[in-house]
């Protein structure tokens, strides 16, 4: 590293100035308990000043490395020069006339985009909201409308977002504990999570249609929601084989197969969408999070004779696709399709992949190591009884926020760790992660 790339910020450590949090984060968040809602969390509560690349520096100039993009939204980058300008630009010519009212060619364009870029040659059709829940709301919304049916499934270890049907859909109780009453007509399924499970995909998805046929009934049932790997479940990557059985039975039976891609899809993976690493056609892929690099915007993107199901007039909302987000979102298309980025969460997938399981062979506390492209995590478990390690992931994260390295943890059990970096990040960068968190499992032995 010369000293101009330390000067230009290029350097590959992290710089701490501070103990962390800083005396400034320390203040803003004594004052932050007087007027923001207790039940918002903060993982790490050292408030951001700024970010650039894989860096977030906060306001004590403390710069970290950020491993968890926001849970998985600036893939291509904090502050992206080429979003940061097409949203530019679209705030100054027009930022909102609500496309249900007066509408605007970027609407349109955006969903040609996603016609083109999820799976499957088929006519599409799409629609545009603010956030992955209601994405998913809007989805089940459309399914049902369009089968006449009812019901609605989804997988054990499933997160579909806090709102009122997405806290049915959840796997982890705690989300919703105390909110109900719950949508009825939502039922879980076991997932395929080879670590714990040891069933192939044919086996676990048997066991999947099993519960499907004989609790909820077919002629019921309108769709089957999975993540094709589960995010905040800890990264469950399904045996070979489960999503394509899943999705051929949904086929069969009329019922409609919604990816939600919304942690996995535009890139994370190494690929458009994770779908088509598992060689999966859904008939209705969800899209949030990185789809705007940092803007809200969440799509609906499917088949064209189930998203017209719903009748004009009934899908909306003030701020669904809002110009200045669907700017950000085609010039993400546009990186994405013309940049180095699906290589480079390749790139990123096999370091960790590596990395990850060298850190396996040294401490027995990593039970399980899985991901694809950008999206990694391993899993802790006591060596002896292969139980979850209660504690041992959140000591980790906090162990690295010390060391300048922001990691996010997962799991329903709470004991894993995702890296969900973006996609600019360095193998160097990786190293020097990989070094503290080894520290951190000496430290726990
Ligand atoms: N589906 C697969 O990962 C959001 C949760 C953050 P929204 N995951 C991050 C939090 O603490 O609530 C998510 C997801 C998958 C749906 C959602 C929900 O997306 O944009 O947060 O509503």
């Amino acid at each position: 590293m010369s000293p101009l790339d330390v000067l230009s910020g290029r350097s590959s450590a992290p710089s701490l100035r501070t103990e962390v949090p800083g005396p400034r984060s320390r203040a803003l968040h004594e004052r932050r308990q007087r007027s923001v809602a207790r039940g918002v969390g903060s993982v790490l509560p050292i408030y951001i000043d700024h970010a650039d690349g894989p860096w977030v520096t906060d306001v004590d100039g403390n710069r970290f490395l950020d491993l968890g993009s926001g849970i998985g939204v600036t893939t291509i980058g904090h502050g992206n020069p080429a979003a940061i300008a097409a949203a530019a630009a679209q705030l100054e010519q027009v930022t909102h006339t609500l496309f249900t009212v007066t509408p605007y060619e970027g609407y349109v364009r955006l969903a040609e985009r996603l016609a083109e870029k999820t799976p499957g040659e088929h006519e599409k059709r799409s629609f545009f909201a603010n956030s992955g829940a209601e994405a998913v709301e809007n989805a089940v919304k459309i399914a049902r409308r369009h089968t006449g049916r009812r019901a609605v499934a989804a997988l054990d270890h499933a997160f579909h977002g806090r709102t009122n049907l997405a806290l049915a859909m959840n796997h982890k109780a705690a989300y919703g504990t105390g909110f109900g009453p719950f949508a009825p007509d939502v039922h879980r399924v076991p997932n395929s999570y080879p670590y714990r499970d040891g069933l192939t995909g044919e086996q676990a998805a048997q066991r999947t249609i099993d519960h499907l046929e004989q609790r909820i009934g077919v002629t019921d049932l309108a769709a089957l929601i999975a993540e094709p790997i589960q995010g905040e479940g800890g990264f469950v990557v399904p045996a070979d084989g489960y999503l394509p059985a899943l999705q051929e039975w949904c086929t069969r039976n009329g019922v409609v197969f919604i990816a939600d891609e919304i942690q996995t899809g535009l890139g994370r993976t190494g690929t458009w969408f994770a779908s088509e690493g598992f060689g999966v056609v859904p008939d209705l892929v969800l899209t949030a999070k990185g789809i705007a690099a940092g803007l809200p915007l969440a799509g609906v993107t499917g088949r064209a004779e189930i998203m017209d199901a719903a009748d004009p007039g009934t899908l909306g909302g003030t701020f669904g696709g809002n110009p200045v987000s669907i700017a950000a979102a085609l010039a993400v298309f546009d990186e994405l399709e013309h940049g180095d980025f699906f290589a480079e969460a390749s790139r990123i997938g096999e370091r960790l992949e590596q990395q990850l399981n060298d850190l396996a062979t040294r401490h027995p506390l990593i039970g399980d190591v899985r991901g694809r492209g950008a999206m990694y995590a391993f899993e802790l478990t006591e060596p002896e009884t292969s139980r979850p390690a209660a504690g041992a992931a959140s000591a980790i994260a906090a162990f690295a926020a010390q060391e300048g390295i922001l990691l996010l943890t997962a799991g329903s059990d709470a004991n894993v760790i995702r890296f969900l970096p973006t996609l600019t990040t360095t193998d160097q960068q990786l190293d020097i992660a990989m070094d503290v968190i080894d520290r951190a499992l000496t430290a726990l032995a």
